[in-house]
């Protein structure tokens, strides 16, 4: 089951099923306010079925995307792909061997990404730092994890990065990961009682410029160094995440380095079996 959040036509944020050409608008009721509200039951899936539906809503290019994400944490993993290690120490001489060091520890990078005000959903922009020079979206598969730390369901994520930045000075890493509009989340969250193969999970990044494709690779969950669990028993060490949390598992595709963003670039990252999820990228 896919779920998400949209504007309907009264401009109030609906929280929706989507089917293949439709959103279902759920009626929450006295019980329910929030999409997070339902994530965080027994049975996801069941609470959702449960609940009225209003009137189909055709999906066209009519529809407000918003993320799906009400108050959880957004969190970020850190050099969990061998493309991601070695991208990271040319782009830095001064802590090479930081990356190195981190790729193969029992302990893994994580970091804190984003507040929900700082997350785009379907189409709606990401932005590039106005100080940066060197930046690339990062193609995330993204765990969507219940105040227990269940994972419940996954999702695409976009963990927007500026290179010069952290290539600069790790200490850095902050400022080049978390600002305005600085992650994609979406279309939908699709929920899972048992989670695919991670070879199932193929995830495709392609970058269009002035109508043209710029950029196109493709890896795999695969390819990563460890495993969903891992990095989520990790994160909930002494953590508590009272509405639940995102958690963005890394990226396994980097551009080459002479590769830069641009404003008015569109990024389009897929993820078989969830969804495709394509951003605007601007630039204040
Ligand atoms: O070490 C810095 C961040 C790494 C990252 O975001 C990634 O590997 O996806
Ligand atoms: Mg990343």
């Amino acid at each position: 089951m896919n779920v998400t959040k949209f504007l309907d036509q009264a401009d109030s944020i609906r929280v929706g099923i989507v089917e293949s050409d439709h959103l279902l608008p759920l009626q929450l009721g006295e019980r329910y306010s929030s999409l997070a509200e339902l994530l965080a039951t027994e049975n996801p899936s069941a609470t959702i079925q449960s609940l009225e539906t209003d009137a189909p809503v055709p999906i066209d290019d009519s529809i407000r995307w918003l993320p799906p994400i009400d108050d959880q944490e957004v969190w970020a993993a850190g050099v969990t792909y061998k493309r991601s290690q070695t991208a990271r120490m040319e782009e830095s001489e001064a802590a090479a061997s930081c990356y190195d060091r981190v790729y193969q520890a029992d302990r893994p990078e994580l970091f804190f990404k984003a507040t929900p005000h700082r997350v785009s959903g379907h189409k709606q922009p990401l932005r590039i730092r106005s100080d940066a020079t060197w930046n690339v979206p990062e193609p995330e598969i993204t765990l969507v994890l219940s105040p227990q730390f269940r994972i419940i369901g996954l999702t695409v994520g976009n963990d927007m990065s500026s290179r010069d930045i952290e290539g600069e000075n790790p200490l850095y890493l902050p400022q080049a990961k978390c600002y305005d509009q600085c992650a994609g989340l979406g279309p939908w969250i699709t929920l899972y009682d048992t989670l695919p193969e991670m070879s199932e999970l193929r995830v495709d990044l392609k970058i269009e410029r002035d109508g043209q494709v710029v950029f196109d690779q493709q890896t795999s969950g695969s390819e990563m160094a460890r495993s969903f669990e891992d990095l989520v028993g990790w994160l909930s060490r002494d953590n508590s995440m009272p509405s639940g949390a995102f958690l963005m598992t890394g990226t396994g595709i980097v551009p080459s380095n002479d590769f830069t963003l641009q404003a008015g670039d569109l990024v389009h990252i897929s993820i078989a079996g969830i969804g495709t999820l394509s951003n605007p990228i601007v630039q204040a």
